[in-house]
């Protein structure tokens, strides 16, 4: 297949640019998502929402009319509250009702629901529930949550912090040995992730297997099981939970929504069919929000820009409830961990505390707390740059971990596995070619904008293993996965994982790894994910996990079955099987050949012609797997930009943007460039655009998109990738996860950009997402004040 660029003798096996088999599907209208589904007697669910943002529940008035039909927490007895619990010492649990209980945390907290045939008539139905509410005192950011003597967001806690992190690594010693100083108070905003499909979930109860089954829009459907059979009080087997076709995640979809619970509680209770679908206000509204970080940071570096210690204070805006299973600590634990990201400094101090406040709950979104990191380092590192008075690659050059210090266990004790990440900056500095824009500056523009180059360098944790997602206070997340494979009887193949696809590509990829393996045919490969009436258990699709964890569980699965089928196939052809050998899917021996076809059909309806000594086990296996080490692996990329900027508008527009990017070997380049460039675009959402603001009574002030902004075609510009391939030494074939990258660097690299094309006029530098027109002639105008 010429398109497909794979070896000779494996044109579909790994690295190969296989087009991606689930396109065609969703391309010709024929995806199936949760909203698609027709079912007898389906009723729609709409939520009543919390008008105010921390208020005690007086009272609550059903009219008669809706009586059968409208639902409050007391009403749910028998469902329990989620309790995303986590074992570091100073968390503080904030149980969350799955209708406001007592009092509401946010605007947009679910408080009753109703059901009608149609989602309009449940709205409608809605508007007769009356409540009364008495004002409680309202904590819209951390700084007032802080301050809070009482009254906390959740009463019963001690203050408004859910968690606080500490580490200190020689700080002091080497601090007392900088030359300069560098502070900057670093900010991103809160935003929303905006999938094009929102939540959505459909429940019912099936007679036959008498049990609940749920479809719902999710990364993770074991976990949704676990914990809905916990909340529900069922037995886990008579939960089935399915993930169908997802119209985008990024992390919104791998925490359990009140609503899942809520409408899950429905079909258990009236044992009919029920669906709730998120509309895109009750999204940016009410859903789950992230990004919001608040940084001061502290550089000591010698005279040269040697970054010596690193003294970090990170707040992060918790809002009300902490996320099932991942809770708020994952932010401060990857935050903590991953600030000094590339860099090989020593001396680290850092405080990370995620306070709780009365706006919607923190959920993980791709590149989780990396990207907040990389912001606040990257920042940091362009601000000693200018201190010192030398370009910003060359500090990075001397402060970047080296090729030749590779394995290297860095300040936080993170294992970087491979690769070189000064070589992916020159690499970067070249392509964007950083002295010939040096040049194009001192020339001036014709159009009298102005331009500025940025980069950033990362490191992106992946398939983080069970030890690491413990010290981050989620014991229930594990490093491995398993995987089952079958041949079927026409000689194709079917796997089966646990993880859930929603984008990624890997009802292909992963079909590539088999066929790497057993030559069967691309196309001939079934792929069933999303199901935990069918697949494997898995704790599902979240930090980049899938590739290394179920994708190393479909090779062991297939290398596996190898043996098997040449056991099978040598008797067909009646060698001796040590003279066989496989050509793609057919075993050869003196001049003859079979196929794994052939070997199916004699498994499945010629037992006769099989060898007397068969394994009877037969052509399907569940196997698991696990990388070699527990510390997950790391993929390191650097992004840079070219960026002009109108001083008379503050506009900008982004010139060039390239990325140098290492993940190991690649599946499927064209998979990982496709993933690369969608969360670059997120990136660029972050950069420039995305803010849910709120105001002082904790009201959400964009709830629509028309003043919500999204990068749309325009605002993201062909960019220019180039691929290192370092083998992991840990994983199936040497591959890393990289699935969050692309959302990491771009709000470094671009304000970066920004910041050095600002310079001449003596701007303010910009340090809080997003950076708008009105920000950046803010800047201007300060720089001019000065
Ligand atoms: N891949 C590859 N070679 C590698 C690494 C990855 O070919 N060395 C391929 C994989 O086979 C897979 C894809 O790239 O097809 C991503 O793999 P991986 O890095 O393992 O990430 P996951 O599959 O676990 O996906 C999760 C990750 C996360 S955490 C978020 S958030 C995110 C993301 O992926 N959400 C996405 N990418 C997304 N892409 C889409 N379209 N939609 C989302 O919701
Ligand atoms: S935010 Mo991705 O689901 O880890």
């Amino acid at each position: 297949n010429a398109d497909t660029h794979g070896r000779p003798g494996k044109p579909q096996g790994v690295g190969a640019r296989v087009p991606r088999k689930e396109d065609a599907r969703h391309l010709h209208g024929k995806g199936n998502f949760v909203a698609d589904m027709a079912m007898p007697g389906l009723c729609e669910v709409a939520f009543l929402r919390s008008p105010l943002a921390h208020a005690r529940i007086a009272s609550v008035r059903v009219a008669e009319q809706i009586a059968d039909k409208a639902f409050v927490r007391q009403a749910m007895a028998d469902a329990r509250d989620i309790v995303a619990d986590s074992t570091l010492p100073s968390y503080q649990v904030s149980a969350q009702p799955p209708l406001a209980s007592g009092k509401v945390r946010f605007v947009g907290e679910p408080v009753a629901m109703v059901f009608a045939p149609t989602r309009a008539e449940a709205e409608d139905y809605a508007e007769l529930i009356e409540v009364d509410y008495d004002d409680l005192p309202v904590y819209p950011d951390v700084v007032s949550a802080q301050a809070a003597q009482g009254d906390f967001v959740h009463e019963e806690w001690r203050d408004n912090v859910f968690v606080t992190l500490n580490v200190d690594k020689q700080f002091d010693e080497l601090a007392a040995q900088a030359d300069v100083v560098v502070r900057r108070k670093i900010d991103l905003s809160r935003q929303c992730m905006v999938p094009m499909e929102g939540k959505a979930v459909l429940a019912y109860w099936d007679h036959q297997a008498d049990q609940l089954v749920v479809v719902s829009a999710t990364q993770v459907p074991h976990m949704i099981r676990s914990v809905l059979a916990q909340c529900l009080d069922l037995e886990q087997g008579r939960v089935r939970v399915v993930s169908p076709d997802v119209g985008g995640a990024f992390g919104y979809k791998c925490v359990l929504q009140q609503e899942e619970l809520c409408v899950a509680w429905l079909a258990k209770t009236f044992k009919k069919p029920f669906r709730f679908i998120e509309d895109r206000r009750e999204h940016l509204t009410a859903g789950a929000n992230s990004r919001e970080h608040h940084y001061e940071m502290v550089a000591y570096a010698d005279r040269r820009g040697k970054l010596l210690a690193l003294d970090a204070k990170i707040t992060i805006d918790g809002g009300a409830y902490s996320v099932w299973p991942f809770t708020i600590g994952l932010e401060p634990g990857q935050a903590i961990g991953n600030l000094p990201g590339p860099y090989a400094f020593k001396g680290y101090r850092c405080v990370t505390r995620a306070v709780a406040t009365n706006k919607p709950g923190f959920v993980p979104y791709r590149g989780v707390a990396r990207t907040g990191v990389c912001f606040a380092i990257e920042l940091t590192m362009d601000a000693i740059a200018r201190e010192v008075g030398r370009e910003p690659w060359e500090i990075r050059q001397e402060n970047l971990v080296q090729g030749e210090q590779m394995p290297y266990v860095n300040v936080t004790g993170k294992h970087l596995d491979s690769g070189d990440y000064p070589a992916s900056l020159q690499q970067a500095m070249d392509m964007i070619g950083v002295d010939a824009i040096r040049e194009r500056q001192r020339q001036g523009e014709a159009d009298g904008r102005l331009i500025g180059v940025g980069l950033a360098t990362y490191t992106e944790q992946a398939a983080h293993g069970t030890s690491v997602f413990a010290a981050w206070g989620t014991p229930v997340i594990p490093g491995f996965d398993q995987a089952t494979a079958r041949v079927t009887p026409d000689g194709g193949l079917e796997l089966r994982v646990g993880v859930h696809s929603h984008g990624q590509g890997m009802e292909t990829t992963f079909a590539q790894i088999a066929n790497e393996i057993l030559g069967v045919d691309v196309a001939s490969i079934k792929l069933l994910h999303g199901d935990t009436g069918q697949t494997p258990f898995s704790t599902g699709t979240y930090a980049s996990r899938s590739l290394v964890m179920s994708g190393g569980a479909v090779s062991q699965a297939c290398k596996r079955l190898l043996p098997r089928l040449t056991h099978i196939g040598a008797h067909l052809l009646q060698a001796d099987p040590a003279s066989v050998a496989w050509n793609g899917d057919r075993l050869e021996a003196g001049g003859k050949s079979v196929s794994v076809k052939d070997v199916a059909d004699a498994w499945y309806l010629r037992p006769q012609l099989l060898p007397p000594d068969v394994d009877p086990s037969g052509l399907e296996v569940t196997v698991g797997y696990k990388p070699k080490v527990d510390t997950g692996c790391f993929t390191y990329a650097t992004h840079a930009a070219v960026v002009a900027v109108d001083p008379g508008t503050g506009g900008v527009e982004i010139l060039d943007y390239v990325v140098v990017e290492d993940c190991g070997t690649m599946i499927n380049p064209m998979v990982v460039e496709g993933q690369t460039i969608g969360g670059v675009a997120q990136g660029i959402g972050t950069a420039f655009y995305e803010e849910t603001p709120y105001d002082e009574n904790g009201q959400p002030l964009a709830s629509t998109l028309a003043d919500y902004m999204l990068p749309g075609a325009t605002e993201v510009p062909n960019m220019r990738l180039h691929h290192f391939e370092t083998p992991s030494p840990h994983t199936e074939f040497g591959a890393k996860g990289m699935g969050e990258g692309g959302a990491i660097a771009p709000p470094a690299v671009l304000f970066n950009a920004v910041n050095d094309a600002l310079r001449p006029l003596g701007a303010a530098e910009l340090l809080r997402t997003p950076l708008s027109p009105t920000r950046v002639l803010a800047a201007i105008a300060q720089g001019s004040r000065q």
